[in-house]
């Protein structure tokens, strides 16, 4: 999936890298990049200075974090993806396909009726529907099959030391990680992620887990790796903390091809309302009042422009990655999912499923993912 950029705000988004600028690629590019991954030399002074000033804010001890840091390793690998060039802008027409795929339709009905109380409770606290929870945690990680490779510290301190561009927000991330492991009571050598430390099922990065997620059993753990109703208590909370309103819908399918679209960008904002869109000629069905806040969204494809129409839960899905397709493609996935369960054919929009391709063959534990310090 296409790269989104980081905003610098505190409700951090989860997994939005920025792509770095010619400059910054430039001069990141200029430090020489170890062949294999090396461990952290903790007397190095950007490093000794990050360990001074996290004992001096939150009291922790020098020795443990030296010690720590002595067994953190600068992975190659993670630098080569931050810093991979820019790809190609999909098509919506090209990024949909990559998630509206049959099997990963079927599997997220299948993990339904495996665990629908866990769906149900968070529903039931959140106001997200649970095939919305479902839609998200399925293009994030594919419910569990793809949560990343790396230890989660390895992944934010070589981008906090070794990636000048991005340095001040992974050391903000580090930070938030170490508190984390604190508060968790884990080893922080433990949890695995993403390349940018993205965590768990949902990819929440270490800022987001401390906001938002939730202990959703009870179990005095928030587990994002393991614990299901934990994974969907967080993403209901961050939706519902990021402006979900319970019972509306997402988005309506729209005609735009002759309305007057002067002034209209492509930012993610509610700039419009549905009364302002239809006078500008938008054709558009929705039971929201015409005073409901509202944004057109247009998604390129090869043969011109797909209009929508997003309210404000489109919008609040983009606070959880900002990208106008990332949305589209979870409440089309949620959609396509909450049709499967009806038994229902899939919705009109759903044009273009991608057949079922083999399934990976999957760990004897089933799709759970573990912690382990893998
Ligand atoms: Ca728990």
């Amino acid at each position: 999936m296409t790269r989104k950029r980081l905003a610098g705000r505190v409700t951090r988004p989860l997994r939005r890298i920025a792509r770095p600028s010619a400059v910054a690629l430039a001069l990141a590019l200029c430090q020489p990049l170890p062949a294999q991954a090396q461990a952290f030399d903790p007397t190095r002074a950007d490093i000794g200075a990050f360990i001074a000033s996290v004992g001096k804010k939150h009291g922790f001890e020098a020795e443990p974090l030296v010690t720590l840091f002595a067994q953190v390793e600068s992975k190659p690998a993670i630098l080569q993806a931050i810093a991979k060039p820019a790809e190609r802008t999909l098509a919506w027409d090209e990024y949909r396909p990559k998630f509206l795929v049959e099997r990963r339709i079927a599997r997220g009905a299948e993990v339904h009726g495996l665990k629908q109380s866990e769906l149900e409770q968070s529903q039931a606290a959140s106001g997200v529907p649970v095939d919305i929870l479902l839609g998200i945690v399925g293009v994030e990680t594919f419910y569990g099959e793809n949560v990343g490779k790396y230890r989660v510290i390895d992944a934010l301190a070589t981008l906090a030391f070794d990636y000048p561009p991005r340095q001040a927000f992974f050391r903000s991330e580090l930070e938030q990680y170490l508190l984390m492991a604190r508060e968790e009571g884990l080893d922080p050598l433990a949890p695995v992620g993403s390349y940018a430390g993205a965590m768990g099922l949902p990819q929440f990065m270490p800022s987001s887990f401390r906001n938002f997620a939730v202990d959703g059993d009870a179990d005095g753990k928030r587990d994002l790796w393991n614990d299901w109703a934990d994974v969907f208590s967080s993403v209901g909370n961050y939706l519902k903390v990021h402006g979900w309103r319970a019972g509306e819908p997402v988005m309506a399918a729209a005609e735009a091809g002759s309305a007057n679209l002067a002034g209209l960008d492509d930012k993610l904002a509610l700039t419009e309302t549905v009364g302002s869109l239809r006078a500008r000629g938008v054709k558009f069905e929705t039971s929201l009042p015409a005073n409901a806040p509202a944004m057109l969204v247009a998604l390129k494809v090869a043969a011109g422009t797909e209009y929508r129409v997003g309210f404000t839960n489109f919008y609040a899905i983009t606070r959880y990655n900002r990208s106008h397709m990332y949305a589209s493609a979870v409440s089309d996935l949620a959609d396509a999912i909450a049709a499967t369960r009806a038994g229902l054919p899939l919705p009109a929009a759903a044009g273009f499923i991608v057949p079922a391709a083999p399934p990976p063959v999957r760990p004897a534990n089933g799709w759970s993912t573990t912690s382990g310090g893998k």
